[in-house]
């Protein structure tokens, strides 16, 4: 374990705008909200960086308000002019990855690689943007009557709701926000009260990118907890889209309320990802790709590895080459760019994991490595190896930390089936140099999930394709493919351009 480095964090926040105390909410302007004082806390060390005063209900009603505003001008620009904005958003995001990533890795505790690394996602999905900002294409029928035409089109929504999550505090904020912009929807941002920090300074990049283009406020803010934003946002009638990440029971709790008021939910819940691991793979791909899934962001993302299935002939050498590497996964400073693992986010994440491992210990685990706290400041934890029974209860749930359980099987069907047994439907892998157990893996009647890879980790998804998944982790879908679909309404239109009134289904009906 490496000692804490004394990182010099006043250049980071001086770049990026942040005061010892800032505004929590934006519509255009910065709001002098009422809120209490919310003070984000370094995970490395457990000590605050600078506060955000959070926004009241009344701060949000002017949040929302404006932003319903902005969307009556903004759909009126043509999309590629609106993917013209998000392109210089690009632009602005480049000129501060550096201190942009390293503020993500000082307020969230992911090492620095990682911070970067979401900074990255952020611009290539600013500029996949740029791109679908010319494609958001309609298809045209062949109508059943003379001279009709028939097409469909695709027009802007109205407000987005974006809840985030504090795992990715600014990168899933970019998947929905690039794209919304583009489609001609105004936005409404709500961060996780663990990162208010990152969101001010994502909010100050995209207020130069508005007023260097003379663009609405589309891009607004709203830091506050769920009796002042996040509840009054989820109910409210003129955000017609709540696009929400986080865990399968704040997802439950959100896609009822929006539900209720027939409204549009994007959700993105918990995962419990498992990798396949049959006799024939290439083991030294399996190592790194395991470990980078299950330690990596310290078992904090959606996409994290959790359940890893050993055939028997494999089983034995797999899991000691795993314990030596979990062992051997340099635990410190994130800032470090040394280190593999860093902290958990707070408190209770360590609490939650300790927990986890008391559970999985009654219910018939075995702690092959790990298992402990770090007796250091902040919030540390050493990464766990745990040999896992069928049926174990703790394994069908999400503890978002970096327990990885294995399991033994004999035949891939049983694997397949043991993997799909548990409640969500996220990420899934495959490793294999079978031809044929990879395409039984990615069959119909193989993996459940919205996402399933062969050879591949089952973290760290690139934006090209839609991002989501099946079952419990809500369904939604984010980033490329035809996601941009949800940000939109669809109208068919039928024209006819003839001199007579021919109806469909040859009904007859003369005056
Ligand atoms: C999340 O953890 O909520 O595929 C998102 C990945 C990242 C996104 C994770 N590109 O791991």
């Amino acid at each position: 374990m490496t000692v804490a480095t004394a990182t010099d964090i006043r250049p980071i926040l001086a770049e990026l705008g942040i005061e010892a105390e800032n505004p929590g909410a934006f519509n255009g302007s910065w709001i002098e909200t009422g809120g209490e004082l919310l003070h984000s806390v370094d995970p490395n060390t457990g000590e605050p960086i600078a506060a955000v005063r959070q926004a009241t209900a009344e701060d949000y009603e002017k949040v929302i308000a404006a932003s319903v505003e902005a969307f009556d001008e903004w759909r009126t620009w043509p999309a590629p002019k609106r993917g013209e904005v998000v392109r210089l958003l690009a632009d602005e995001l480049r000129k501060h990855k550096d201190a942009l990533g390293k503020l993500v890795t000082l307020e969230m505790g992911k090492i620095v690689s990682e911070g970067l690394g979401e900074v990255q996602e952020m611009i290539d999905m600013a500029d996949l943007a740029v791109g679908m900002s010319r494609q958001l294409y309609g298809l045209s029928m062949h109508s059943e009557r003379p001279q009709h035409r028939m097409y469909e089109q695709w027009h802007p929504l109205g407000t987005v709701g974006i809840i985030t999550a504090f795992n990715f505090p600014v990168a899933v904020w970019a998947w929905n926000s690039t794209v919304a912009a583009v489609c001609g929807d105004s936005m409404v941002w709500k961060p996780s009260s663990q990162t208010p920090l990152t969101a001010v300074a994502v909010t100050k990049i995209a207020e130069r990118v508005l007023e260097a283009t003379g663009a609405p406020p589309v891009f607004n803010l709203a830091i506050g907890d769920r009796h002042a934003v996040g509840g009054p946002l989820v109910a409210d009638h003129r955000a017609p889209l709540i696009s929400a990440t986080g865990s399968t029971s704040m997802g439950r709790k959100i896609g009822t309320v929006v539900a209720e008021r027939l409204g549009r939910s994007l959700l993105e819940l918990g995962g419990n990802n498992g990798i396949i691991v049959t006799d024939d793979a290439d083991l030294d791909l399996v190592l790194r790709a395991a470990v980078f899934a299950s330690v990596g962001t310290a078992g904090q993302r959606c996409t994290t590895l959790r359940r890893l299935f050993l055939q028997k002939g494999i089983a034995a050498e797999m899991t000691e080459r795993l314990r030596q590497a979990f062992g051997s996964v340099r635990i410190g400073d994130p800032m470090d760019p040394g280190t593999l693992m860093g902290p958990l986010v707070n408190r209770k994440a360590v609490d939650d994991m300790m927990n986890a491992l008391e559970v999985a210990k009654c219910q018939g685990g075995e702690v092959l490595y790990g298992g402990n706290e770090l007796d250091r400041p902040g919030f540390f934890v050493e990464p766990t190896l745990v040999k896992a029974k069928v049926h174990m209860p703790i394994t069908c749930e999400e503890t978002f930390a970096p327990i990885l359980y294995l399991f033994e099987f004999d035949e891939l069907d049983e694997a397949i089936e043991m993997h799909n047994s548990v409640p969500q439907g996220l990420s899934s892998a495959i490793f294999t140099l079978n031809m044929r157990s990879a395409e039984r893996f990615l069959a119909t009647t193989g993996s459940d999930c919205g996402i399933a890879n062969v050879n591949i980790g089952t973290s760290g998804a690139e934006i090209g394709g839609a991002f989501g998944g099946e079952k419990e982790t809500g369904g939604g879908r984010e980033a490329g493919s035809d996601s941009w679909k949800l940000y939109m309404r669809r109208q068919t239109c039928t024209l006819n351009w003839g001199e007579e009134l021919p109806l469909a289904q040859g009904v007859e009906f003369d005056l």
